[in-house]
C-alpha cells in the first residue's frame, strides 16, 4: 500500500501540464505532426487513429551532461502544446526533471519501469556522457551517467538520443573536453537507435518519430547519422526565407548594417551554415512556427551537424549545390530596394525521405521592382 502510494506520487502527473487536450487541439497537433512526417494531410486520421490506440509505448527519459533545453523545448511550445500530445501518445515511466519524486523512491521507480517493461520502453537520453575519470563527473543517485545508461539501455526496444549532446556530444565534447564527454549514441549498441540533433531539438521532431512508429509499426526511415530523413532529409537552406537573396548574390555584410542585414539579405557571409546543415528549422521553426535562428539576423550555426564543434560562428561553409530547388520562383537581378516579401508558399508535401514540416515549405519571391516602387536605374 505504502508503495502504491510512493509511486503515485513519484509517478509523472500529467495534471501538472494543465487540462486535457480538447479535441480541437489535438486534431491541430496531429495534423501538424503528420505534416512533419512529410505525409499529406489525408494521412492524419490514421496518424490519429495510432495516437488513440492503447499502445502507448512506455518510456525512460535519463538526463545526464546538458542543460535539459530539449525537456524545456517540450514543455514551453503552446499552440498546439507538444507536451500534452506527448503525453497522450506515450506512457511516461520516468523522467527525472518532471516527476515530483525523487531521492531512493525515483530509483526504485526507474528500477521497477525497467523491469516491468523490459524489452517493450523507448529510452529517451538527453545529454553526453563523461568517460574520464571513471565517469564521476555526472552522477545521479551515486551511479555513473555510462553505467545508468547501459543499465537503460540493456533492456530498451529502442534508444532515442534527445538533442545534439546526447547524440553527437554536444557542447560538453567540445575541446578541451574536460570530462571526457561522449555522445550517448556512441555507448549504445545493438539496439535501434534514432538520434535528434539539435540544440535543441525542435519539440515535433520526437512525437513525429515516435508516431511515424504507432503509425507504420516500423522505425522511420534514418540517414548516415540515424537522423529520421523526414527530419533531416533536407538542408535548411533549401527552404529559407533569405533563400532569394543568396541566389541573387545579395549577402549582409554586417550585423545590424542598414543596406544589407536589415533588409533580410541572406547570412552566408556571416558564417551562416545553413548549406550544410540537414534540419528542418526553416520550415517547421520554432516558438509555434513564428521565428528561427536566421528570421531573427542569426547565422545558423550547424547545431544539427558535427561542423558546429569544429567552425567558428563567422566561418563560411562550403557550398554543396548552389543551384536553387526547381520549383524555387526566379531571383531578379539587379535588385535594389526593400527587402523581399513572401509572396508564395508552396506546399510540398508527402515526399518519402524529404525533410519537409509544418503545413508548408515557404519560397520567397522578390517583390516586383515596379510594384515596389523601386525601379532600376
Ligand atoms: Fe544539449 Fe539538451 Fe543543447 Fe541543452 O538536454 S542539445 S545543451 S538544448 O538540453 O542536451
Ligand atoms: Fe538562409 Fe543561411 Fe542559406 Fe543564406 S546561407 S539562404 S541565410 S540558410
Ligand atoms: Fe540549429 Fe541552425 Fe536550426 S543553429 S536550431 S540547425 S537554424
Amino acid at each position: 500500500m505504502v508503495d502504491e502510494l510512493l509511486w503515485g506520487i513519484i509517478m509523472f502527473d500529467a495534471s501538472l501540464f494543465g487540462s486535457a487536450f480538447s479535441r480541437r487541439d489535438f486534431m491541430k497537433a496531429i495534423t501538424t505532426v503528420t505534416a512533419v512526417m512529410g505525409l499529406p494531410a489525408a494521412m492524419a486520421p490514421k496518424v490519429a487513429e495510432a495516437a488513440e490506440s492503447d499502445k502507448r509505448p512506455p518510456v525512460i527519459w535519463l538526463h545526464f551532461q546538458e542543460c535539459t533545453g530539449c525537456s524545456e523545448s517540450i514543455l514551453r511550445s503552446g499552440h498546439p502544446d507538444v507536451a500534452s500530445l506527448i503525453l497522450e501518445v506515450i506512457s511516461l515511466e520516468y523522467h527525472e526533471t518532471l516527476m515530483p519524486g525523487s531521492g531512493i523512491q525515483a530509483e526504485h521507480a526507474l528500477e521497477e519501469a525497467i523491469e516491468k517493461y523490459s524489452g517493450q520502453y523507448i529510452l529517451v537520453c538527453e545529454g553526453a556522457v563523461p568517460l574520464k575519470e571513471d565517469g564521476i563527473y555526472c552522477k545521479v543517485g551515486g551511479v555513473t551517467a555510462k553505467d545508468s545508461l547501459e543499465h537503460a539501455a540493456k533492456n530498451a526496444f529502442a534508444v532515442i538520443c534527445m538533442g545534439t549532446c546526447a547524440a553527437l556530444g554536444g557542447l560538453q565534447a567540445a575541446a578541451p573536453n574536460p570530462t571526457g564527454a561522449v555522445s550517448c549514441a556512441s555507448l549504445v549498441h545493438d539496439k535501434p537507435l534514432i538520434n535528434l540533433p539539435g540544440c535543441p531539438p525542435n519539440p515535433y521532431n520526437l512525437p513525429a518519430t515516435i508516431l511515424y512508429f504507432l503509425t507504420f509499426g516500423k522505425l522511420p526511415e534514418l540517414d548516415a547519422s540515424n537522423r529520421p530523413m523526414f527530419a533531416y532529409g533536407r538542408t535548411l537552406h533549401e527552404h529559407c526565407e533569405r533563400r532569394p537573396h543568396f541566389d541573387a548574390g545579395r549577402f549582409a555584410k554586417s550585423y545590424g548594417d542598414l543596406e544589407t542585414h536589415a533588409e533580410g539579405y541572406c547570412l552566408y557571409e556571416l558564417g551562416c551554415k545553413g548549406p550544410a546543415t540537414y534540419a528542418n528549422c526553416s520550415t517547421l521553426r520554432f516558438n509555434d512556427g513564428v521565428a528561427w535562428p536566421v528570421s531573427i539576423g542569426h547565422p545558423c550555426i550547424g547545431c544539427t551537424e558535427q561542423l558546429v564543434f569544429n567552425t567558428t560562428i563567422a566561418e563560411k561553409v562550403q557550398i554543396v549545390d548552389p543551384t536553387s530547388p526547381a520549383w524555387f520562383p526566379p531571383a531578379k537581378l539587379p535588385y535594389q530596394g526593400k527587402p523581399a516579401g513572401i509572396i508564395s508558399a508552396v506546399v510540398v508535401g508527402g515526399i518519402a525521405g524529404a525533410a519537409l514540416g509544418y503545413a508548408a515549405g515557404k519560397a520567397t519571391a522578390l517583390p516586383d521592382d515596379k510594384e515596389s516602387g523601386n525601379e532600376k536605374h
